[in-house]
């Protein structure tokens, strides 16, 4: 047991509310643990209607996951990390498999692996306080828990674009992209989430009567720009594609992706690929594993931690340092099949 997480049944409704509010509630292996146990334990549970996820105290829903952990066991045998993983993903896919509705209060900061909570919920209802990115190729990791599925299932190439930039963006646009299904005021989530343990089978009725406005999309004013830049078929070509287009939201982009890792654009592209071709939720959850228990060994991870989390220079030494230098044998190697006995597999009995 761990009171990173609080489990508890209220009314008809089972509530997990992430409890880590020093790290902005960023997944531990144990957080996951006792997630995926409540989850199996309310799944046949006539008691439990409906899963209410949201995060305690003011700042953020989820930043994401343990990244010192990962980094530090990344640099020795990786053991940790792969476990981590491991666990984290069957969360994932237990959640997007979830016979009975669950309901994800994004009030906040809600990346990475925050991001793999919220997606793979029923409802996903945005604040004027939401910020959503995938922020993952800034420290040499990969836009995982789920990332190549979701992603490339956006409109046009707004995933692509998310993935490899790490955009932030802000409840509206979360709307336009998919990742939020309603926009509630934050001043007003404490009545919202009171009214749907009094009532969850009204849950639906609930969301039209609490729906806010988030305002304008301001996406929509790039999504041209983006699907004709972005839908290219290697990241040198939208690298190519951005310098040829002598626009100042191109150059942009271009600064942006200046300060990534080449390793993980190209790793983030290829998932995006596969991803966007697989048949199930699984299938992409063991191909992102196999990736996963990969990078956090190589030297563009434990470099980004140093950089951004940990010594906070923002100025990782990535390597290899160019697009080029990243060859097909490298992201070949990444994305290479594990032996069968050491491969992610879901939670059985689902
Ligand atoms: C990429 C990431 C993460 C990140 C920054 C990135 C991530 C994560 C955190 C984070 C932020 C604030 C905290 C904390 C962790 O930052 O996954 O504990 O207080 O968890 O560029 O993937």
């Amino acid at each position: 047991m761990t009171d990173e997480i609080l489990v508890r049944v209220e009314g008809r409704v089972g509530r997990l509310t992430l409890n880590r509010p020093q790290a902005l509630h960023a997944l531990t292996t144990a957080m996951c643990v006792g997630m995926t146990e409540a989850l199996l334990a309310w799944k046949d549970d006539p008691a439990v209607e409906l899963v209410l996820l949201d995060h305690s105290g003011e700042r953020g829903f989820c930043a994401g996951g343990d990244i010192r952990m990962l980094a530090e066991s990344g640099a020795g045998d990786g053991q940790a990390a792969r476990a981590f993983f491991f666990t984290e993903y069957r969360l994932n896919h237990l959640l997007f498999e979830y016979p009975k509705p669950v309901l994800t209060i994004m009030d906040g900061v809600t990346m990475g692996g925050g991001v793999g909570l919220a997606a793979p919920s029923r409802y996903r209802v945005a604040t004027e306080r939401t910020t959503y990115a995938m922020p993952e190729t800034g420290i040499g990791l990969f836009p995982d828990v789920g990332g190549g599925w979701f992603l490339p299932r956006m409109p046009g190439h707004i995933g692509l674009w998310l993935a490899l930039t790490g955009a932030r963006v802000k409840a509206a646009d979360c709307e336009l992209i998919g990742m939020a299904t309603d926009f509630i005021e934050t001043g007003k989530i404490e009545a919202f989430k009171a009214a749907v343990i009094a009532d969850p089978a009204a849950v639906e009725t609930l969301l039209t009567e609490y729906e806010g406005d988030p305002g304008r999309p301001p996406l929509a004013a790039h999504q041209d720009e983006i699907d004709r830049l972005f839908g290219k078929d290697s990241v040198e070509a939208i690298v190519a594609a951005l310098e040829a287009a002598d626009t100042d939201w191109a150059r942009d982009q271009l600064k942006v992706l200046a300060t990534k890792s080449p390793q993980t654009l190209k790793v983030a592209f290829r998932q995006l690929q596969l991803g966007g071709q697989a048949s199930t939720f699984a299938e992409n959850m063991e191909m992102e594993y196999r990736v996963g228990a990969r990078v956090v060994q190589r030297h563009d991870f434990i470099e980004g931690v140093r950089a951004v989390i940990v010594e906070k220079d923002n100025a990782p030494k990535w390597n290899p340092p160019t697009l080029s230098g990243v060859s097909e044998q490298i992201i070949e190697t990444i994305f290479a099949p594990l032996p069968s006995a050491e491969a992610w597999s879901p939670l059985t009995g689902l």
